[in-house]
């Protein structure tokens, strides 16, 4: 199963995906530090949300493979950027989470995330379990690797590395 980083502003329910991808029940554990957990990386949603410390993230983010970028479908106001890619080389993928919500907006937030330039998204709910198999077959599957000769030849044609 390819690694995956989570990050996304407190409360959006990274800790419980880990939870949910897992099968496990959920239970509250508020993420203090970056955890480096079995299948995910899992950073406190303050590091987002911190001007001084988003770009930490950056660097906590090359230890996995994909890049998910997690956000509730009732938040209020977005706090990534767009063309938020550049800072990675790795697939980045958004996660639409709690959309079991009566107040979610999927479309609202589907356009955030699209304009921070995730290539896929997946909308899940960590309560019922909807869309979690989805996203758990997507990271199951390994793309064929490169080779050096190919990864270069991309670099040279402007191509990202994924
Ligand atoms: N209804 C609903 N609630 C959810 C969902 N995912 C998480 N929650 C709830 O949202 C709250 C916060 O979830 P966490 O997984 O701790 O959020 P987090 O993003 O890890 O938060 P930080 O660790 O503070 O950054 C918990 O009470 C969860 O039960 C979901 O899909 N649907
Ligand atoms: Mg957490």
């Amino acid at each position: 199963m390819r690694k995956l980083f989570l990050y996304g502003r407190t409360e959006a329910g990274k800790t419980s995906l880990t939870q949910a991808l897992k099968g496990e029940k959920l239970h509250y554990h508020k993420t203090q530090y970056n955890n480096a957990w079995d299948i995910t990386i899992d950073t406190p949603g303050e590091y987002i949300e911190s001007k001084k410390i988003a770009h930490a993230l950056c660097s906590i983010s090359f230890d996995s493979d994909v890049i998910g970028v997690l956000c509730a479908a009732n938040e209020p106001y977005n706090v990534f950027c767009p063309g938020e890619i550049g800072f990675t080389t790795r697939p980045m993928i958004g996660i639409i989470t709690k959309i079991d919500l009566p107040n979610a907006n999927i479309p609202m937030v589907t356009q955030w995330l699209k304009e921070a330039g995730c290539q896929k998204i997946f909308a899940v709910s960590n309560q019922t379990g909807e869309g979690i198999d989805e996203l758990r077959d997507y990271l199951l599957q390994i793309p064929p690797r490169r080779t050096l000769e190919e990864a270069k030849q991309d670099q040279q044609s402007g191509k990202r590395s994924f």
